[in-house]
């Protein structure tokens, strides 16, 4: 019986779209920032089949589907045919409708694979967590975190690297819950029509490359401004692309709007906060850690804002000992 634990993570250089659907493979690659605070432990223990148990209940057969698939690539390399029953609980408040999908396959990979017996390091680990979903190969990994993009068909040179620890930059990450309803369009589905239909998606992946570059420059020098600016470009241009989409599609909702447009004024006045938003309604501002709480309090009082979570740089995968 093993227990991981993997942290969430917001990309800043977005990932959007897969070059080969099967391996998970991206477009392009991608660079992200670690959460402390919202995070995923998972237990595996082997079993006569398999079974998930997500916060105290038992999944049917479309989560379980997926988690399956990820057992199966470890059963391949263990040489074993056992189930596994898997118990997993998500440390993201609730109602915060942020996708676990990162830390709970980061966490799975980590669990899964020493509860088969595997001995996989961190680069491994991330290759496989890739496989479950494409934004889990950055949280094995604490800190910031590139996600290469790779250039084999097999997928070996596609996964996290670390870019820098966790200690490098006192920097916030502002997750604003919005009271909205679910998102409509998984980012699956979303990133596959963006691909297929939007001609703005060939704008967004001419500039990945030179963004990635910049946007990790800016990490490595502390830049929050030139951060900030690569950052919301990426963001916008990935949300742009899927409004050119057919049929178009948006995640943004007049509350993202209406914080973002906030944090841009806040801004001109000299207050400095950059905005992100992925495949959902909730924005979320990067600032320095002297920001936060200014911010956090600016954001709350906003119309159509639930909750602010206030988030640092997060670790990587953890192993709890039983
Ligand atoms: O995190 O189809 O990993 O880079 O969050 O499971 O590989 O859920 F804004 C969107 C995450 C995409 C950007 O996609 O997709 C990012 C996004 P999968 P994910």
């Amino acid at each position: 019986m093993t227990t991981a634990r993997a942290h969430a993570n917001i990309a800043l250089v977005k990932y959007w779209g897969k070059r080969d659907e099967k391996l998970f493979l991206p477009t392009n690659g991608s660079l992200s920032m670690t959460l402390d605070g919202l995070y995923t432990t998972t237990t595996v223990e082997l079993a006569e089949r398999d079974e998930l148990v997500l916060n105290g209940e038992t999944q049917g057969p479309e989560a379980l589907g997926k988690v399956t698939r990820l057992l199966d690539l470890v059963r391949a390399m263990a040489g074993s045919k056992a189930g596994a029953r898997v118990t997993s609980i998500n440390q993201v408040p609730t109602a915060a409708g942020l996708a676990s999908s990162a830390s709970a396959f980061a966490a799975l990979a980590g669990a899964a694979s020493k509860a088969y017996g595997l001995a996989l390091d961190d680069v491994a680990l991330s290759r496989l967590a890739r496989q479950g979903s494409g934004s889990a190969s950055r949280s094995i990994f604490g800190g910031f975190v590139e996600w290469r993009r790779g250039e084999r068909a097999d997928g070996l040179d596609s996964h996290g690297v670390p870019v820098v620890p966790q200690s490098h930059w006192d920097v916030r990450m502002l997750v604003t819950v919005l009271e909205t309803a679910p998102k409509s369009v998984s980012s699956r589905v979303g990133m596959r029509r963006t691909m297929d239909t939007s001609p703005y998606y060939p704008g967004w992946i001419a500039s990945a490359a030179a963004d990635l570059v910049e946007a990790r420059e800016a990490v490595l020098a502390r830049d929050l401004a030139g951060l900030g600016a690569v950052m919301e470009s990426s963001a916008l241009k990935m949300h742009a692309s899927m409004l050119a989409a057919r049929p178009p599609f948006t995640y943004l909702q007049p509350a993202s709007l209406a914080v973002i447009q906030a944090v841009w004024a806040w801004r001109a006045e000299g207050l400095a906060g950059f905005v992100t938003m992925d495949a959902g309604p909730n924005v979320k501002v990067l600032c320095a850690a002297t920001d936060a709480e200014e911010l956090a309090a600016r954001l709350g009082a906003l119309p159509g804002v639930e909750e602010v979570l206030v988030c640092g740089p997060g670790p990587g995968l953890s192993y709890e000992v039983s």
